[in-house]
């Protein structure tokens, strides 16, 4: 059974991971209005993948007795003004979605919780997944410094990325 200030803070997390699939979702659609059909396959996959990390949390919050609520939509912004600017946004995003992430391992620690902080492992996993992988998209796209045939080239390797399922580091659910 959860305690009502763990289910409180699960709850806020899946507010989150459906943000992020909502803005995975405005990147896609912009890369794809743009050219960047690549980019576009990968971010689709991988807002797929954070609407799969809100499921993973929802059914656990269930499970545990608690009752997962499904959060208002936010919408994301959906105009950038080049890709690296998507890609930059990313990453500092999923840096945002790690310190949260830590915060609610801390307040299940706080409250005794080891079963969801032990849940909570998988998450931290993912997160440092995430952010050396798009650590790593960023660095190749400031290799490029904007050269419109290295671009192309560049988003050829996301397509194929998208295509082998490498969405993150590792191919979770
Ligand atoms: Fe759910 O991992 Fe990114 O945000």
């Amino acid at each position: 059974m959860l305690n009502s200030k763990v289910e409180k803070v699960l709850n806020k997390q899946i507010e989150l991971e459906l943000f992020s699939s909502q803005l995975y979702l405005a990147m896609a659609s912009w890369a794809e209005k743009n050219g960047y059909n690549g980019s576009a396959n990968f971010l689709y996959a991988h807002s797929d993948e954070e609407r799969g990390h809100m499921l993973k949390l929802f059914h656990y919050v269930n499970d545990r007795n608690g009752h997962a609520i499904v959060p208002p939509v936010e919408q994301p912004k959906s105009e950038y003004e080049s890709i690296q600017a998507v890609y930059e946004e990313i990453y500092e995003h999923e840096k945002m979605i790690s310190s949260e992430i830590n915060n609610l391992v801390g307040v299940c620690y706080e409250e005794k919780d080891f079963t969801t902080a032990n849940f909570l492992q998988w998450y931290v996993q993912e997160q440092i997944e995430e952010e050396s992988l798009f650590s790593t998209v960023l660095d190749k796209l400031n290799l490029l410094g904007g050269d419109k045939a290295r671009l192309y080239m560049f988003d050829n390797e996301m397509e194929k990325l998208a295509l082998a399922g490498e969405t993150t580091s590792e191919n979770e659910q």
